[in-house]
Parts: structure tokens; sequence; C-alpha cells
């Protein structure tokens, strides 16, 4: 979805796009703001990954298939940037579908280097009713920002858009499926924001390039959803000087505890 410039320049959206993007999200799986983080925010934040990301990778092995991270991040300047965590474009969305009572509880990255592979075909949330074909509204919303241009090659996200996520296969069945439904890959503008239900199929792709392709990813659930994430750590006096909106969305983390890679 392409926002209009008077969106972009006030950081608002328009009641019929906040309206598109709920139902897109709702009935499609997700929806994509291409490119609307500042080019020298999206720069920042690169170049804090990378440092960070290094120093992990130096010291820790792969956890999501060969060449490729799943990295929690710190809560620390820039990542945790209002921009990032309360977003006044995403928040929105999040509130007309989570509430306003919504928490965040994942602060972390996906980053396939080099020589990673294709995923599995997988949904990040477990259904909330396994033993029944029981569809429910959305309950944990994913909001990825690619900090690079994610293209053919270098291993963007393939999504299932259309309907999979009012779906409650096992792994083994959505393989079997997978290859018979639509899918495509999520090419997108470093700085974009995409705000997809977790339950979407989807998976990493090789990549194909000669850089890390990172992906941040947040995720915001209703209050009562429990997730089997670490908490995020934040250090008390970060946390104190959150906004009023952030501290709510925060207030189940790890208050005054450790901070990822500290
Ligand atoms: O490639 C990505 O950004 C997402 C990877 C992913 O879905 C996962 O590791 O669970």
């Amino acid at each position: 979805m392409k926002l209009t410039q008077t969106e972009l320049d006030t950081q608002t959206l328009a009641p019929e796009t906040l309206a598109a993007a709920v139902r897109e999200v709702e009935v499609n799986g997700y929806v994509l703001f291409e490119k609307v983080l500042p080019p020298d925010f999206v720069q920042e934040l690169h170049t804090a990954f990378m440092s960070v990301f290094n120093t992990h990778i130096a010291k820790t092995d792969t956890n999501r298939g060969t060449n490729r991270y799943q990295m929690h991040l710190p809560f620390t300047a820039p990542f945790n940037d209002p921009r990032i965590i309360t977003n006044p474009l995403v928040l929105p969305v999040i509130d007309a579908i989570l509430s306003k009572d919504a928490i965040c509880n994942y602060f972390a990255s996906d980053t396939p280097l080099p020589g990673s592979d294709y995923q599995q075909v997988h949904s990040d949330m477990t259904p909330l009713f396994p033993e029944t074909d029981l569809v429910v509204p959305p309950y944990a919303l994913v909001l990825n920002i690619p900090l690079v241009d994610f293209r053919e090659d270098n291993g963007p996200l393939e999504i299932w858009p259309g309907g999979t996520h009012l779906q409650t296969p096992t792994r083994e069945q959505i393989q079997k499926l997978a290859p018979l439904v639509p899918h495509h890959t999520a090419l997108m503008p470093a700085g974009s924001l995409m705000i997809r239900d977790g339950r979407m199929w989807h998976r990493g792709t090789p990549n194909r390039s000669n850089e890390a392709r990172p992906n941040m990813a947040l995720v915001y659930t209703y209050h009562w959803f429990g997730t089997s994430y670490p908490r995020i750590g934040i250090p008390k006096e970060t946390y104190e000087g959150l906004s009023d909106r952030a501290k709510h969305l925060f207030r189940k983390e790890d208050i005054g505890g450790v901070l990822a890679h500290s």
C-alpha cells in the first residue's frame, strides 16, 4: 500500500487508509506500507544492527537453518526509537485489531546470510484451539521492518496471503498444501513496514547476494496471549523514559532485566 505524501508528512493514516489496512490484515493476512521510515534513520538502524549482529554471530551458532539467524535485539537506541516501537502508522492498525491494551512481547530480527537455504513454510503462531477447526480473529501481529531492500536475489520473505492465516493445518499439512496455494516473494524497499497476522504462512528464501539481509521483527498480541519467547530485558531507567503508550505496550516484559547481548 502506497501512503499519500500527506499521510507520510503528517505520519497519520487517513480514516479510509486505516480501514483498508485493517481489512487487508484481517482478510488477506498482511498489509505493507512501502518505504515509510526516513532513509537516514534506516541507515542508522542498519549500521547499529550489523555491529550487534556481527558480534553475536562471532560467538553463536546459526539457529534457523544454514547461515540464517534469529537474534533478539537489545532494547536500546536506535532499535527502541518511537518510530519503531510505537510507530504512528502502525499503532492505529494494532489498536483496531488487538485493542489499546495490546502488548509487545518480541523484539528481534531474522537475517539470512549468503548461502542460506529455503526454510520450511510455516506459521509463527500455534492455533489457539488446535483440536478444532475453529477460525478466530487475529490475536498476534508481526511487524517486519526490512533494513535493506528485499530483492529476488537476497533472500526475501516469501508469503502465502489470501487466507492461510484463517486455517489450522499442522506443519506437515502446510508442506503439502503450500505449493498448491498462491504465494509470492515480498519484495520491499528498506524502511517499509509490513504488518502481518502471525498465522499467515511464510518462509525465508536463499540469500544469493553477498550481503546480510536483516529484517526487524516485533510481535504485538492481545494482552492475554502467552508466548514462549524470553521476556524482553528493559533497563529500569530506559523503561521510565518511555512514553506512556510504550510503557503500556511493554508493561509485561522484564523491566530491570538484562538486555539481550549485553
Ligand atoms: O526471512 C525472514 O525474514 C523470516 C524468517 C522466518 O520466518 C523465521 O525464521 O521464522
